[in-house]
């Protein structure tokens, strides 16, 4: 089935001004169409991008849950992103207008601009130095720990040329949270920087590095990019810098890119879940492309005029997807920002927005919560009605955040929505669709289910939940941009995702369909919680509990927090010998930022004799977040243990004396 982009449909029931209003109906009829003969569909979408050979199997599902798509397809996504843009007149148009953090008189200190050109040129000569200083080739895994600064698109483009893979952790993650990734991706060489500016501090990225290479076995190498110029202690032998390596290599230096199975990994992001490590998703070539240019153009009806600002840190999903592959496959211009949207002042964010000529923005609940704190003023200094569309990610949009950003950049009329998806999908899956057809929108509500994505909100039994009723959310069909598996588990990836309701995509989030149609997801349904749009397992925050020799055992829940979402609370019980204090709480919570990194600051910790348990051992969660949050566990459907009412009532009330919860 082609799909028509200027599909639009006749009866307008959108508010005035939305392009392309259409009826629920219309789009339903559309959808299902799509979904049933998905393969067509996406088949059709994949024939709008360039292959060095046309797939022979639209989809091989011989092996599921391993599906791979387009098998027999080969590409580059470096050549998708860079290549094809320069033959034609994108050549000289700007790619990324970069943006450092620190300011100076009033102005951004540093601004870059590279064209499609300067990037390509760029890209190439990065290739030509992996290649030819560390032998790096198809099959091999380089790891990136660097901040927002335009090296990083460029080394995840220039790996993707060569046809390896690499593995970003986000520059906030600490030492060990970069050597356990590194472990386990089995990564030769990574990447890092002197330094990183993040709110007016220089974090020193590189000690962090070295630190973390005291327990890495396979990295041989670092290359150091030159971004704060603080000095950094070298390891001869080992470390080189990124400058001097780069000397030599002349401007025009040409790599061919490889040509690569659809199904060869691109990269591994590793995220985390609800029990032990954080599990590495392997995306692969061909299915990910695909979704990322159907979602430019239908989510966020991208277009050459456009200057378009995803505000995710590329450390994350989002920005692999939404700041370095879709935005540069579709050869839009985009902003990309260094540091806080909030440094140095509250209006920051807006004047980045006017001094480009943002037109399509992509933002988050926790920065919108956060300029909603800081007062309308700051945005009302700037000019942003370049603005034509939001959108926002990360975690459930409070309608109040909604409406302050409808209001006072949306002037309440321009499409925002509220886009659902997650590491594991590869793009977004759950959104509003302005560059294919508006409906009327709904605060706080993701919309609907893009097309080719059978999604469904499901009861325990894996059927179809009620209008109104809360399920889990769930999709149906194997899609193109779905992960591989998990680098070196493929046990786990079955298990985690295609056990609960065989056959079908457990996503782990409780969500609601409306009675219109409207899907609204709701939270996590399991052990992970978003701390400003964070991903992080609660798993992970116990076992750093666990270093310090005081801790026995501990739950850590997330509880509500008014700016960034969730913020992670411990319950503790202390090895005997040691007495709780004020002291070795604030021990407790600087042996967690520690391990996992800054984002991981629990907000509480509090200390127990008892964690209630059900009869085979396992922590009440639901119990111990009920008490966290101060509200009986009323809904025993959320109960994924086999305890009884009674027995949950029993263990609320005993914690909550315990601690001291008046709302018991
Ligand atoms: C892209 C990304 C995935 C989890 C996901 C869900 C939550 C993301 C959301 C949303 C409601 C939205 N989530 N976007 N919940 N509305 N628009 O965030 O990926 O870091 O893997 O997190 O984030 O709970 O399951 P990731």
């Amino acid at each position: 089935m082609a799909v028509d982009w200027s599909i639009s449909f006749d009866e307008k029931i959108a508010p005035e001004g939305l392009p392309n209003a259409a009826t629920i109906e219309a789009y339903s009829k559309f959808h299902k169409a799509s979904i049933q003969n998905y393969r067509e569909f996406w088949a059709g979408i994949a024939s709008e991008i360039d292959w060095f050979r046309k797939w022979d199997k639209v989809l091989d599902d011989s092996n599921p849950p391993f599906y791979k798509w387009f098998a027999g397809g080969e590409l580059n996504a470096s050549y998708l992103c860079l290549d094809r843009h320069v033959k034609t007149s994108r050549k000289n148009k700007v790619a990324i207008i970069w943006e450092g953090e620190p300011m100076e008189d009033g102005k951004p200190k540093d601004v870059r601009k590279l064209t499609y050109n300067d990037l390509y040129r760029e890209v190439n000569r990065v290739a030509y130095m992996l290649k030819n200083k560390y032998q790096i080739k198809s099959g091999d895994v380089i790891g990136i720990y660097l901040p927002m600064i335009p090296e990083l698109p460029i080394f995840m483009l220039a790996a993707a040329r060569l046809g390896a893979t690499f593995c970003v952790v986000f520059s906030g993650f600490s030492a060990d949270a970069i050597s356990e990734r590194m472990n386990d991706a089995e990564a030769k060489i990574v990447i890092t920087a002197d330094g990183a500016f993040r709110g007016g501090k220089t974090i020193d990225l590189k000690s962090i590095v070295d630190q973390a290479l005291e327990k890495t076995k396979t990295i041989r190498n670092v290359v150091v990019v030159s971004r704060t110029h603080n000095s950094v202690k070298m390891v001869k032998g080992r470390d080189d810098n990124f400058e001097d390596l780069m000397k030599g290599i002349p401007a025009n230096v040409q790599v061919e890119p490889e040509r690569v199975k659809s199904e060869s990994p691109l990269y591994v992001l590793y995220t985390s879940g609800t029990t032990g490590k954080p599990k590495g998703q392997v995306h692969d070539v061909g299915g990910y492309m695909t979704l990322l240019h159907a979602t430019m153009k239908w989510v966020f009806d991208i277009h050459d005029h456009d200057v378009y600002w995803c505000m995710a840190d590329i450390g994350w999903v989002t920005g692999h997807s939404y700041i370095v592959f879709g935005p540069l496959m579709e050869g839009a211009t985009e902003v990309m920002y260094e540091g806080l949207p909030v440094f140095p002042e509250q209006n920051r964010w807006a004047s980045i927005i006017e001094r480009y000529g943002v037109s399509v923005f992509y933002t988050s609940p926790t920065a919108i919560r956060g300029w909603i704190k800081g007062g309308e003023q700051w945005v009302k200094m700037h000019d942003t009605t370049t603005v034509r569309l939001m959108h926002s990610v990360g975690e459930p949009i409070n309608p109040e955040a909604f409406r302050w950003l409808f209001r006072h950049v949306g002037r309440e009329m321009i499409p925002f929505g509220s886009t659902w998806w997650m590491t594991e999908t590869g793009g977004i899956m759950i959104s509003h669709l302005p560059g294919l057809m508006m409906v009327p929108m709904k605060a706080g509500t993701n919309g609907f289910p893009i097309p080719g994505i059978d999604a469904d909100v499901v009861d325990d039994s894996g059927n179809s939940q009620k209008a109104n009723e809360r399920g889990y959310l769930v999709i149906r069909n194997p899609w193109p941009g779905m992960p591989l598996t998990i680098f070196k588990d493929p046990n786990r990836f079955a298990e985690v995702y295609f056990s609960k309701f065989p056959k079908i995509f457990y996503a782990g989030d409780y969500a609601v369909r409306d009675s219109d149609g409207y899907f609204w997801v709701l939270g996590r349904a399991d052990e992970v919680i978003k701390v400003a749009g964070h991903r992080l397992g609660t798993y992970e925050l116990e076992s750093a509990l666990m270093q310090h020799k005081a801790v026995a055992e501990s739950a850590v829940v997330g509880v509500p927090d008014d700016l960034k979402g969730e913020v992670p609370v411990a319950f503790v019980i202390l090895r005997q010998g040691n007495v709780a204090s004020e002291a070795l709480k604030n021990e407790l919570k600087e042996t967690v930022r520690k391990s996992v990194g800054p984002i991981a600051s629990l907000k509480d910790v509090i200390f127990v004799s008892k964690l209630p348990k059900t009869r085979s051992a396992k922590i009440m969660r639901r119990v111990v977040k009920a008490v966290a949050i101060g509200k009986p566990p009323g809904d025993t459907t959320t109960l994924d243990d086999e305890a009884s009412v009674d027995e949950v009532k029993n263990a609320y009330a005993q914690l909550s004396s315990e601690v001291g919860n008046p709302a018991q």
